[in-house]
């Protein structure tokens, strides 16, 4: 199928990608697919007052029947699941697979968020006060911006925004530059589910934003817009924290991850070498979970690099629409360009570098295809400590597992992370508080590859944001501590008297 056709099949019209001032290219071959209209930074404050007036109305709409709206939205998303994971294919280059799996993850929350609906629990607590009772209740917080980054272009929006709308708060949506169109795509889908659910949704509620710094910014200082959730670099995350703090907003930051996995003797070597290799090159190393860091035994470290180089050999790299290709293209040539420049300071550092080269035979023109790289490092050294969004992985050794949960922990990030071991002391170890301090910690699964039902996020320079499943929810809610006096007297916690 052309591109033109992969973008009117998922409903968007000619007039929607003609005529603006974004340009959009494909990643398969860089080609310009579109050009977008753009947010106008004058058109932002009428969008923050509109949501305002979504949330007033929204709030009061009881929380099952918001989850009405998710549960449409899941519905509408399955129907149309090959159209919008091709759109994904199409912008951000990932594999059909795994642009399926973005939107399963985007139905998944749904599902989620629909239960959650219902469960917007509080607790009662014991009031030291004899004719008192303590409550907790969880109420709308206001609208919520999102700032997705491209490569999860509709996932991360869909697990805020399933928590936003039934926790009652509008969204206002701002994607990367990189990625109009799936924004526009998922919109349409919402559209749909809007319409089917009727009037109690307020116009607003889902708003995009299409455009660039000034508009992300004019979400990130407004005190309209209360709860400001954003995926990207930690460099963004360092701008856009303390910009929210400053004005009392809530900041929810997913930011960068430097992933590891630990090898250890014990562990199933086939197992680990198919966990590494997809969690190291699925998404072409550009997720924020992509395994970045191998930390093995010194006893097996180079039987595993050695079945790894061969494993990296045969890596169908490609046209991501291709059956049977797993590494699809880097999102552009700068992202070709940073990974080039990695491994040469890797080499600096004292790296053997297996593969990295880029990618020109079997591959469509134009497109930034690489052959994944393995880096074996004599040490944790500056470039391993630093976050490269492309497939590449570092692999040093390690004699005690103190000294290997050292090294895992002794980078800036705090993401993801994952021991392969088949002795449960190492296992539970590393899931202790003198263990891991990622926000994700894994044992005998690579670090990518979540799935919604549990919190989503890391410390660190991650930004301790967290997203998604378990109790995540409430960070869309505020808390209210309710204490109700049900006595005809008046008396005052801590024993105070205050007679008058
Ligand atoms: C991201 O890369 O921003 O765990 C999110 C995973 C996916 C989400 C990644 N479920 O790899």
């Amino acid at each position: 199928m052309s591109h033109r056709n992969v973008l009117t099949a998922a409903g968007l019209t000619e007039a929607e990608l003609t005529g603006g001032t974004l340009s959009v290219h494909s990643p398969i071959d860089g080609t310009e697919v579109a050009k977008v209209r753009e947010t106008r930074p004058e058109e932002m404050p009428a969008i923050i007052a509109k949501a305002q007036d979504a949330f007033r109305a929204w709030r009061e709409v009881p929380a099952p029947r918001r989850g009405e709206l998710v549960r449409l939205l899941g519905e509408e998303l399955r129907n149309a699941k090959e159209e919008l994971g091709a759109v994904v294919t199409l912008e951000a280059g990932k594999i059909v697979s795994e642009g399926l799996g973005e939107v399963q993850e985007m139905i998944d929350i749904c599902d989620f968020a629909v239960g959650q609906s219902r469960q917007l629990y509080g607790l009662t607590i014991a009031s030291e006060r004899p004719g008192h009772r303590m409550m907790e209740t969880w109420h709308p917080l206001g609208p919520c911006g999102v700032i997705t980054a491209f490569n999860f272009p509709v996932a991360v929006w869909s697990w805020n925004t399933a928590l936003a709308l039934i926790c009652g708060d509008p969204v206002i949506w701002k994607p990367s530059e990189k990625t109009p169109l799936t924004a526009m795509a998922t919109m349409k889908i919402m559209e749909r589910a809007l319409e089917r659910f009727g009037d109690d949704a307020p116009d607003g509620l889902l708003q995009l934003v299409i455009g660039g710094a000034e508009i992300g910014e004019a979400l990130v200082a407004s005190k309209d817009v209360p709860i400001l959730s954003a995926t990207g670099s930690t460099r963004m995350g360092s701008v856009v924290g303390p910009k929210v703090m400053e004005r009392w907003g809530r900041p929810i930051l997913e930011l960068g991850g430097n992933n590891a996995m630990i090898v250890a003797p014990s562990a199933d070597i086939d197992m680990a070498v198919r966990a590494i290799v997809f969690s190291a090159v699925g998404t072409a190393g550009q997720r924020c979970t992509s395994l970045r860091r191998v930390i093995a035994h010194e006893s097996i470290r180079e039987d595993l690099v050695a079945k790894l180089a061969k494993a990296y050999q045969t890596l169908p790299v490609g046209d991501p629409r291709k059956e049977g290709t797993l590494v699809g293209p880097l999102i552009d040539g700068k992202a070709r360009e940073q990974m080039r420049a990695a491994l040469k300071t890797a080499k600096e550092e004292g790296a053997h570098v297996h593969g990295g080269e880029a990618v020109t035979d079997n591959v469509p023109d134009g497109g930034a295809y690489v052959a994944p790289a393995i880096a074996e490092m004599p040490a944790q050294s500056d470039i391993v400590r630093t976050e490269t969004f492309a497939p590449i992985i570092y692999v040093m050794g390690y004699d005690t597992l103190e000294q290997a949960i050292a090294m895992q922990n002794d980078v800036p990030q705090g993401l993801s992370s994952c021991i392969f071991t088949l002795n449960m002391r190492e296992a539970e170890s590393f899931l202790s508080a003198v263990g891991s301090d990622c926000g994700i910690a894994n044992v005998n699964i690579g670090p990518s590859g979540a799935e919604i039902g549990g919190a989503f996020g890391g410390e660190k320079e991650t930004g301790g944001g967290r997203e998604s499943g378990s109790d995540a929810w409430k960070g869309y809610m505020r808390r209210q501590t309710n204490t109700v006096n049900y006595s005809a007297e008046l008396p005052l916690a801590q024993g105070v008297k205050f007679d008058i």
